[in-house]
């Protein structure tokens, strides 16, 4: 390349340096060290390599970029302003960090189009790159090269390579070959700490290269040679790390190669030394016309190329054309509807006594012949979490037109890896683990509740009632802690007609993603009553069973899941004692928590009425629902190894400890309330009396 171009490349880079620096002085906070000492890689990325165009931010086959070094985000603010994303402004720099402002702390999907994904949590992003070179691969399968063909670029920091969810991610791209993957590494070895070497020292080159990557080191700040590497990183069989060695806050006298610089404003002064030794003599944000027009032919660059694919997509069969349409537009296809009834029905007429998890497999099985966009993996629990459908062959390096992925025990990177391809367009992915090991995946859940992604997590063995695997593999304090996330819809399915219910809901949820919590042991059929549509399911919780002629309750049972059986059980046996008593569905706390209140009120009955909430799990939330007087049933402490009947015998919850627990709590209260009369004789005739005329209303009703 001709010293001209380098020059040019430099003063570019320059733009993105004083932009970072300016905004971030202006809004006192942010993290300057990272965008200067990238500045340069990114600017021959964007303005000579990069394909995409602003104008059309959402252009199937752009090449998709990604900061996984989220708190670098004035690099990426920097480059969609320079770069004419009609989306940002200068007053949206202006407002950096601020409350309401597009240009938040971390990058944040949906605020900028141009902003791929959120990311700030170290390593996430590379996840969800993996994610979208995979997609890429995927959808290319389906479309043909000629529609689909870009490359994924990554930045990720040394944090971002020291979490191990990177790990993880390099491992399945390397595995899978994703070619076309990009990483670059802002090898500047400072973090928060200081120099990096307190805290790490492996070799990066061969730990890339042990996971089958091609790597190329580079000096970052020198043109040629990022140049030449992102030149021969574009056809490369492996996906390909470039190992840019770069100077964090590159331009500053007193900052440059120190922590001092990762994240705090490098304050006035030092502003002004910058200035003067990159020879910037621009006010703040002030862009000379000059580079503000080779900026902007930056983010036209690709436009012809867009005009080129776009011909091509036009051209595209009919049917396939469509159906990409349907998919990236989130709809249903129009038979849809009809063929999940009739599943329903037939599932309804059989009446399965089965685990909730093959219920799970069944509706899997409908869904993945009608739904091309749904793709299924699990992490190394196939067999046991039942994901993989007749419809699903597994994907592998070389033919990428199958619809299940082997994500290995990587359940992190399994989380990010579906953002990725939730978010690069095209697919519904679902995948399973074991629900105790959804731990592991919590910060990528986190992240697709966060971005309002759909994805469907089947998160099986749900509770002391997977038995013998015992307390590691237990659930306990799970449906709390998911059902703690915003946007996250956590499901609980008693039986196999709410588990299609709870998926039907799924499909409906385009900006909230769902996990599906399901048992490993058989559950019996409750659904006496059949319902179309997302059935009760679609309101998150309803009466399953209510008292004869529906008099008010005595008692209200609130349970989800397997525990549903028990609180129908105990309603038998506390009808016998005389009592009236109503049990509630719970699959779905979220959904519930939507319904208006009169709904609410209704199905949970008045606050004066016993509530005995019951779940194999902790307590937290219950009290919501079940009232400070409310009794709950389930697990205070970790479960234990043995047979699922000895173990919720040994835990207490079983119909016959409700049943005990459930007297002995109305007879305290009776009492409490006799006890406030002065005459009590007169008060115990009279609730004689009453019992006397709910036995014969129940009499009758039997009769
Ligand atoms: C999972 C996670 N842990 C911790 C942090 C807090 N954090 C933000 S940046 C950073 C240091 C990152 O170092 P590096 O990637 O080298 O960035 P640089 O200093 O080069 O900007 C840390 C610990 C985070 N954002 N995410």
């Amino acid at each position: 390349m001709k010293k001209n171009d380098n020059e040019l490349a430099r003063k570019m880079a320059n733009c993105i340096r004083f932009l970072s620096i300016d905004t971030i002085e202006r809004s006192a906070s942010g993290h300057p060290g990272m965008p200067m000492g990238m500045a340069d890689v990114a600017t021959v990325l964007f303005s000579e390599f990069l394909k995409f165009d602003a104008k059309k931010p959402n252009w199937l086959d752009r090449d998709r970029f990604i900061l996984s070094a989220g708190h670098g985000s004035m690099l990426l603010y920097s480059l969609l302003y320079l770069c004419g994303y009609k989306d940002i402004d200068l007053d949206d720099l202006k407002s950096f960090r601020q409350l309401g402002s597009k240009c938040a702390g971390h990058p944040e999907y949906g605020h900028i189009e141009g902003i791929e994904t959120t990311t700030g949590p170290l390593g996430q992003g590379i996840g969800n790159a993996v994610g979208m070179a995979l997609a890429e691969r995927m959808l290319a399968a389906r479309l043909g090269d000629e529609i689909i063909n870009h490359k994924t670029y990554c930045i990720a920091g040394d944090g971002c390579l020291m979490e191990g969810i990177s790990q993880e991610s390099i491992s399945i791209a390397g595995h899978l070959k994703l070619n076309k993957l990009i990483l670059l590494w802002d090898n500047n070895s400072i973090s928060i700490d200081g120099d990096t070497a307190i805290a790490t020292s492996e070799n990066m080159k061969m730990r890339f290269e042990a996971c089958n990557w091609k790597v190329i080191q580079i000096d970052g700040h020198n043109f040629d040679e990022i140049r030449a590497a992102l030149k021969e990183s574009q056809n490369s069989d492996k996906p390909v790390m470039i190992d840019c060695k770069t100077i964090i806050a590159y331009g500053s006298p007193n900052k440059a190669g120190s922590e001092k610089s990762h994240g705090s404003p490098l304050g006035a002064e030092e502003v002004l030394k910058v200035r003067e030794k990159l020879n910037w003599n621009h006010a703040a944000f002030v862009i000379p016309e000059e580079l503000e027009e080779k900026w902007f032919d930056a983010g036209k660059r690709s436009h012809k190329i867009f005009k080129e694919w776009e011909e091509r997509f036009e051209k595209l069969d009919e049917i396939k054309k469509s159906e990409i349409n349907r998919i990236l537009k989130k709809e249903l296809p129009e038979d849809f509807k009809k063929k999940l009834e009739s599943f329903k029905q037939k599932v309804f007429l059989e009446k399965p006594k089965q685990a909730t998890r093959k219920s799970s497999h069944n509706t899997l099985e409908v869904l993945t012949a009608e739904l091309p966009e749904m793709i299924g993996g699990s992490a190394d629990l196939t067999e046991s979490v039942l994901t993989k459908t007749s419809y699903t062959k597994s994907i592998t390096k070389d033919d990428f037109s199958g619809r299940y992925i082997h994500y290995g025990i990587r359940e992190h990177a399994m989380g990010a890896v579906m953002n990725g391809l939730a978010l690069h367009g095209g697919f519904l992915p679902y995948a399973g683990t074991f629900l105790v090991f959804s731990d592991y995946m919590k910060p990528a859940i986190r992240l697709a509740a966060l971005m309002k992604l759909q994805v469907i997590y089947v998160f099986t063995h749900d509770s002391i009632g997977l038995g013998e695997d015992g307390p590691t593999h237990q659930p306990v304090e799970h449906l709390a802690s998911l059902r703690a996330i915003p946007n996250l819809n956590v499901y609980r399915p008693a039986d196999a007609q709410e588990t299609i219910g709870c998926y039907e809901q799924a499909l409906k949820s385009k900006n909230t993603p769902s996990a599906i919590i399901l048992t490993r042991q058989n559950v019996s059929f409750l659904r006496s009553e059949y319902k179309k549509e997302a059935g009760m399911c679609g309101f998150g919780g309803y009466i399953i069973s209510d008292t004869a002629l529906e008099i008010e309750p005595d008692v209200v049972l609130i349970a989800s899941g397997s525990e549903v059986t028990i609180a129908l059980e105990t309603k038998e046996k506390l009808h016998k004692n005389g009592l009236a008593v109503r049990v509630v569905s719970m699959p779905c706390y979220d959904i519930f928590e939507k319904q208006d209140i009169a709904y609410k009120n209704r199905t949970l009955g008045g606050e004066h009425i016993l509530r005995v909430g019951i779940e194999a799990g902790i307590d937290h939330g219950w009290y919501r629902y079940i009232g400070k007087e409310g009794i709950f049933i389930g697990m205070e402490d970790f479960g234990a190894s043995g047979k699922a009947e000895d173990l919720y015998k040994h835990f207490k919850i079983t119909s016959d400890d409700a049943c005990e627990k459930i007297i002995k709590e109305l007879k305290n209260r009776r009492k409490a309330a006799i006890s406030k009369y002065k005459d009590k004789d007169d008060v115990l005739d009279e609730i004689e009396k009453y019992k006397e005329q709910v036995r014969k209303e129940v009499e009758d009703d039997e009769d």
